[in-house]
């Protein structure tokens, strides 16, 4: 294992998740800190819902729903199905084990502790020796803007299926939003920042949003690397393609790439769209294209490794 010193991984949902697993798998303890973001975040049942801290976490604890990527395998719906007979929400698909976490987050939360403390216990009680950090202790709520009005997130994303068409996004209450003391620490301390393949929109771009992160990344002491969630045109998952192509950027890796540029010296996108790479390398980033699709530990291990080896080529 080579010695890459401190790493910060930005992470969203399932793809973001993939990444953080590979990192996590082949850094020493306590290396990795994983920056998550929390405009997702809802309140359901009267319960704290954190729902990307969670995927990162149950990948990271090896307990993820391999099929889902969200979740906890091997889960069960029961009480969501007695819920239901007393008119209850259950659109949202909660599991029976998944419940128990958004129970205790909920119940800490009320004593007075903040995300980032619930986290970090939540996170050590399942044994996950790399730092999980919400990018914010704050409210923040993502709103899709849509010919109908604006939605809430999960109500765009789980409930309406992402059909409705995005005339924009809001991440509401971000200018409010402050950095925690250990997201800033992490970054400073950090001798590679890397994006992991999340949607640029509304995975990262809510934690850019964050003021004091933004500036951070905007003045940088680090090699920042970014991997591509686009091949080949679409999102294996989930609608980032759709979302860069209303917000007019090309649906492809040179939109994200374009999203990012500011904030990232090096780009990773998939073996299938090296053609691209001019129209990148123009717009002034390193580009290495690499196979990206993370099936199984092994290729998340593959492409940590080598993504980081790219970031350290570039210091
Ligand atoms: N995603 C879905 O598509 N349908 C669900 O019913 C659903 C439930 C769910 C419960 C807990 C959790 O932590 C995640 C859950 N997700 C579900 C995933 C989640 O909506 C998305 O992964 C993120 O919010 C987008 O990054």
């Amino acid at each position: 294992m080579s010695n890459y010193g401190k790493v910060v991984a930005f992470a969203g949902g399932v793809g973001g998740a993939k990444l953080a697993t590979g990192l996590h798998s082949i850094l020493e303890d306590g290396t990795l800190s994983v920056v998550v973001n929390t405009a997702d975040d809802f309140t359901l049942h009267g319960l704290h819902i954190s729902p990307d801290v969670d995927t990162v976490m149950y990948n990271l604890a090896g307990l993820s729903d391999p099929k889902q990527g969200w979740g906890i395998k091997g889960d069960t719906n029961e009480a969501l199905k007695i819920l239901d007979i007393y008119g209850g929400a259950s659109w949202f698909k909660l599991g029976d084990k998944d419940i128990a976490t958004h129970i205790r987050r909920t119940q800490r939360l009320n004593e007075g502790k903040n995300l980032t403390e619930v986290t970090s216990e939540l996170s050590s009680a399942l044994g996950i020796k790399t730092t999980i950090l919400p990018m914010t202790n704050n409210e923040v709520a993502t709103r899709i803007i849509t010919p109908e009005g604006e939605l809430e997130f999960q109500d765009y994303f789980v409930a309406r299926k992402t059909l409705p068409k995005v005339i924009g996004v809001n991440f509401h209450g971000i200018e409010n939003a402050s950095a925690t003391k250990e997201v800033l620490s992490a970054i400073e301390e950090a001798s590679h920042i890397i994006f992991c393949p999340s949607n640029p929109i509304v995975s990262i771009g809510p934690i850019l949003e964050v003021s004091e992160i933004r500036e951070k990344l905007l003045n940088p002491h680090c090699t920042r690397v970014a991997v591509s969630p686009i091949i080949g045109g679409k999102a294996l998952r989930g609608p980032a393609a759709e979302m860069l192509k209303s917000l007019n950027y090309e649906m492809s890796a040179v939109g994200v790439a374009k999203f990012l540029r500011e904030f990232i010296d090096g780009f990773v996108m998939d073996t299938v769209d090296k053609q691209l790479k001019n129209q990148i390398e123009k717009i002034g980033l390193k580009i290495k294209t690499l196979p990206t699709i993370m099936s199984n530990l092994q290729t998340k291990r593959n492409l940590a490794r080598q993504t980081l080896e790219f970031s350290d080529s570039l210091k």
